[in-house]
């Protein structure tokens, strides 16, 4: 036990112990061995988190610094992650058997993402209306508070800087809770704003599992603002616990999105995106393009292409630089990928490649499989994982029909060299974000959120502004 890692809380700008000592084991799923652990919060913890940050709110300098000083700090926070990104990659694919590869352009989105609202809050402009009454009625943004934000483990560090960014930039404080599968990168992050020279209390991290941490923030009075990321039925549980204060809520729930194959797409580019779609991350993404629809023309020579570019990714460690895929996230994870793959067969469907490793690795291969039933849970559920389900389809009504069957909605993707069809399809989907010839580029200004089970509330650019303050209007009479 002696050569574990450690993560501890971070609270005021120290790491610390639970109050009562408890930690919990953190695991490296790719060796399938304890690595680390982690400090396990109880309600105390929670108190103790929120207190400070509440402090920081209600006494500290951060709500009440200039925005060009506070945009100067969060730089200064993104440059110590950018001298650190092999250290932080490192930690989230030891943690959670991510390529280093995409740990490292996780660690650049998440980057990114500070330095995008610390400009962003810098830059940003009211609204001044001249009123025929002699008035004259302005907006104004003020932090909202204290924000706890609660994050997931498919991207340890980048759904968090999703979070915790917006809200730092505007002036609040923040308590982030990490999966408890995950705490790794996040804890470390908590660190650097302390070493950036964040007040105390500004970022705190509390480590440990969903009940009784995170409900413990969520159901706190003191917050202000409850930002959420992970399954929608959890995502419910979040909103329920922060009506009881009526804290607004901004979540981020599941996802099974469409992806539309016409027989006019350029094919190299259409499978390229959907390998990408479907097995990046292991297919652990909400975004994942998990139903794909493919136009009866090009069905057969699409499915072939798509299978061969499958079976040429590289399973394995993911610190090996050759590897683009490695196993699940967990054991847990592994355990409910698996019963979707078993179900699959059980219900009759056919298996175009994949299937479960028979190594005792956690990997599930990329696997592809069509003539599933449009009711069979492996078509409708969120799998979350490297499974592919395929159905084919003949005219655009149908394809948009197909992809709009579902009660999630938080992206879609459809491959097209028909431009009006182009927008005339993104047009009729239902979902927070549609790609056209392409997948999982964003720019931070546009909405990003997810309609029915997929989620409540956008963020990013004026939409964060929107949740993560309070907008006030003064309205002032200019006549004598
Ligand atoms: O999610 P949970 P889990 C989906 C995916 C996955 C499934 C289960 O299908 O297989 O959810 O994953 C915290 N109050 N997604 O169990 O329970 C928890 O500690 C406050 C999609 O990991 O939603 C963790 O930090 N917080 C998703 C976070 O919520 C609570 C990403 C997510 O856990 C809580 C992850 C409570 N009562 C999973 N209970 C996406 N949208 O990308 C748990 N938590």
């Amino acid at each position: 036990m002696a050569d574990l890692e450690f993560f501890g809380h971070i609270v005021d700008n120290e790491e610390v112990e639970s109050i009562d000592g408890k930690r919990f084991d953190v695991w490296n799923p790719w060796k399938r061995e304890v690595w680390a652990q982690a400090a396990e919060g109880g309600e105390k913890d929670a108190d103790r988190a929120i207190t400070s940050a509440r402090k920081a709110f209600d006494e500290g300098p951060w709500p009440r610094m200039g925005r060009v000083e506070r945009a100067k700090m969060i730089h200064r926070l993104a440059d110590l992650m950018e001298a650190r990104a092999d250290e932080i990659a490192t930690l989230d694919s030891t943690n959670m058997a991510k390529p280093f590869e995409q740990a490292k352009h996780d660690v650049a989105r998440s980057v990114w993402n500070f330095r995008f609202f610390a400009d962003h809050q810098r830059d940003s402009v009211g609204e001044v209306y001249p009123m025929d009454s002699g008035h004259h009625s302005y907006s104004e943004f003020g932090p909202a508070g204290v924000v706890a934000a609660i994050s997931p483990w498919n991207f340890p560090l980048m759904m968090a800087s999703w979070k915790i960014a917006p809200a730092i930039a505007w002036g609040n404080t923040c308590i982030i809770k990490p999966s408890e599968d995950t705490p790794a990168s996040v804890t470390y992050l908590g660190g650097l704003a302390a070493e950036a020279g964040f007040p105390p209390g500004v970022l705190n991290v509390l480590n440990g599992y969903g009940h009784p941490a995170g409900s413990a923030i969520t159901g706190d009075d003191r917050v202000d603002r409850v930002t959420f990321t992970g399954s929608s039925t959890t995502g419910k549980a979040v909103m329920a616990s922060a009506a009881t204060h009526l804290a607004p809520v901004s979540l981020e729930l599941g996802g099974k999105g469409a992806n539309i194959v016409f027989a006019d797409a350029d094919i190299d580019n259409a499978v390229y995106w959907a390998v990408e779609a479907i097995f990046r991350n292991a297919g652990q993404i909400c975004l994942a393009g998990s139903r794909l629809f493919v136009q009866d023309a090009i069905y057969d020579e699409f499915m072939k292409r798509f299978v061969d570019a499958a079976e040429a990714l590289t399973i394995g460690d993911p610190f090996d630089p050759a590897t683009n895929f490695s196993s699940l996230a967990s054991k847990r994870h592994f355990d409910k990928v698996v019963s979707y793959v078993e179900g699959a067969r059980d219900l009759g469907g056919t298996f175009h490649t994949g299937g479960i490793a028979e190594d005792g690795s956690w990997v599930v291969k990329p696997t592809i499989i069509d003539g599933l039933a449009l009711d069979a849970a492996p078509y409708c559920e969120e799998i979350f994982g490297p499974v592919c389900v395929v159905n084919r389809f003949e005219t655009e009504e149908e394809a948009v029909h197909l992809a709009n069957d579902t009660r999630y909605g938080l992206n879609a993707m459809l491959f097209t060299e028909n431009l009006s069809r182009a927008h005339r399809v993104a047009s009729k989907l239902r979902a927070g974000t549609v790609w056209v010839n392409c997948f999982f580029i964003r720019d931070l200004r546009t909405p990003f959120g997810g309609v029915g089970d997929s989620g409540v509330g956008r963020e990013g650019g004026n939409f964060s502004r929107e949740f993560f303050t309070e907008p006030k209007a003064v309205v002032m009479q200019i006549t004598s």
